[in-house]
């Protein structure tokens, strides 16, 4: 029996369910069988949760700051009110069923604001000190910058290194981390690029995009898929 992977859907202004095919393939590649999630089912969440063995929560735009305590930042995008909820609901039952959860740039977001954590609404104009190029103008598959891994992380397990290359694509970041999650790792310029949580199986945040890298062959890539689905 392989696993069945609940995806989480790209939502624009809650009017249309999108999501790129990478996400689809990584886990088909790594042994799962994925199902897309729509939004609108939050009264149901923990049928769903019963019925998926590990959850994808996947990229797209920024999330309401409101429900961190903020108002809106002047550089804040699109936002999907019904997105935030459903993926909020969905994080929530997982934690509490101990079940795997991989979560992908907006996913790491969500999955810190769901357990009382908050983030930056852009990075650029609300940090001072100088900060790499977060938003790459190369491809998909490029590899932009380096992030360093926390000593024993499950990162660093599943990767087997401290330091290595990923690709790039946002300009909101995760800001205080709140129990049970901890930073994984970190860029240069001492953004936070990957959350995990101390108290469950595999449950881990990346701010990259390791889904095209997985489809492209990458090694570390894969390696992550693929310990996920272990855990599924
Ligand atoms: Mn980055």
């Amino acid at each position: 029996m392989k696993p069945i992977i609940g995806i989480t859907s790209h939502v624009e202004l809650d009017y249309k369910h999108s999501l790129s095919n990478d996400y689809v393939q990584a886990i088909i590649l790594a042994g799962g069988i994925p199902v897309i999630l729509p939004i609108g089912v939050d009264p149901d969440v923990a049928q769903l949760v019963d019925k998926i063995d590990g959850l994808v929560v996947t990229g797209g735009g920024d999330i309401d700051p409101t429900l961190f305590g903020e108002e809106p930042h002047p550089n804040l995008g699109m936002i999907s009110p019904g997105r935030d909820s459903f993926e909020i609901a969905m994080i929530e039952k997982m934690l509490a069923a101990n079940k795997p959860i991989l979560a992908i740039c907006r996913g790491i977001q969500i999955l810190n604001i769901a357990v009382g954590g908050d983030m930056y609404q852009d990075i650029y104009s609300q940090i001072d000190e100088p900060l790499l190029q977060h938003a790459q103008k190369a491809n998909r598959t490029h590899l932009s910058h380096y992030v360093t891994t926390t000593e024993n992380s499950l990162l660093e397990r599943i990767t087997g290194k401290s330091k290595f290359k990923i690709n790039s694509f946002h300009h909101q970041a995760v800001r205080n981390v709140p129990k049970p999650l901890v930073v994984s790792a970190h860029a240069s310029d001492g953004i936070i690029e990957a959350i995990e949580s101390v108290e469950h199986t595999f449950v881990l945040g990346v701010q990259w995009h390791p889904e095209p890298l997985a489809v492209d062959g990458d090694a570390i890539s894969k390696q992550i898929f693929s310990r996920f689905l272990q855990s599924c």
